[in-house]
């Protein structure tokens, strides 16, 4: 039974592994046996995460890459296939939020959204899976959100990024499936992470409505994600395609709790 599950050995790569729900999937993955690289934006936070991974007792690999930079994608990709192997495992992690209404929200900064939330899982996705082809197998990971099936104000390029990251998803598991590949989707609901710290705070409205939203009646916490990630990157979702499992405490099971009198 626990063979369903072993990724010992296997080549993992989690974008923007240095912190938050990175860092907790790529240290889940590599406890479990696998082999961790991390790529993130600068020098500065792939050292911050190369501390961390250390401090936890994790070796892991980190790599300074901008996901919306397919050049760069490609570079360390073939780094990683001639230093250590072909990528076994993606898990599209990085990406950022802008809280801007949209009719105040510039062209731009909806583009820069869009580029880093879907095109760089694009981008990722499409470095590693010639060699996932070549080997007949693969598991790609897109880390989705609530946003995937739900808008809310002021997250329209946000919204946008990641329901279309849901269709490439999809897409991926039509295209490659005969390929061996599995992609999924992991959707995590409202997690505790830096970058949801602001809605976050006590006292703001929005943590209030989120613990009255959430049937479990918490945020989650990144080590809520880990056991969902370790079944879409093992052999106990080999027939598990195009699926985003949403791991969000039930947010998307329930209208929501009336407001106590
Ligand atoms: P986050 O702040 O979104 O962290 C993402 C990581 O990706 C950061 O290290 C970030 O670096 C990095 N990154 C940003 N742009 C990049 C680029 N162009 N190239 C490479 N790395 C880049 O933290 P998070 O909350 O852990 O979110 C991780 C993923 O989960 C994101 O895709 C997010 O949309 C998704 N998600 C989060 C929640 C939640 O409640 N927290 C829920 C659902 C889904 P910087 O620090 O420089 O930005
Ligand atoms: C927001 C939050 C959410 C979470 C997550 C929910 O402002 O609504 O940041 O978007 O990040 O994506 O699943």
């Amino acid at each position: 039974m626990n063979n369903l599950f072993d990724i010992n050995k296997k080549v993992a790569l989690v974008t923007g592994g240095s912190y938050g729900i990175g860092f907790a999937i790529g240290s889940g993955l590599a406890k479990a046996g696998a082999t961790l690289i991390f790529n993130d934006i600068n020098q500065e936070l792939v050292d911050k995460g190369l501390k961390a991974y250390k401090e936890a007792g994790i070796k892991a690999i980190g790599y300074v890459c901008d996901i919306t930079d397919e050049d760069a994608v490609l570079e360390m990709v073939k780094d990683i296939e001639n230093k250590i192997g072909t990528v076994d495992i993606l898990v599209n992690n990085a990406g950022i939020i802008k809280r801007i209404p949209m009719h105040e929200m510039s062209a731009a900064d909806f583009r820069k959204v869009i580029d880093i939330d879907l095109t760089g899982q694009f981008i990722v996705a499409k470095a590693v899976i010639p060699s996932m082809m070549k080997k007949r197998s693969g598991k790609i990971i897109n880390i989705c959100s609530m946003m995937s099936e739900l808008g809310r104000e002021t997250v329209s390029a946000y919204a946008s990024a990641k329901g279309g990251l849901k269709m490439l998803t999809r897409n991926i598991a039509a295209e490659y499936g005969e390929y061996g590949i599995q992609c999924n989707g992991l959707g995590p609901g409202y997690i505790e992470t830096p970058q949801t710290a602001p809605i976050r705070v006590d006292g703001h409205p929005f943590n209030e409505f989120i613990i009255n939203k959430t049937p479990a009646a918490r945020w989650g916490r990144t080590e809520d994600l880990v056991g969902p990630a370790i079944f879409l990157a093992s052999k106990a979702s080999d027939f598990v395609n195009g699926h985003i499992l949403y791991v969000d405490g039930g947010i998307l099971a329930s209208i929501g709790k009336q407001p106590s009198a």
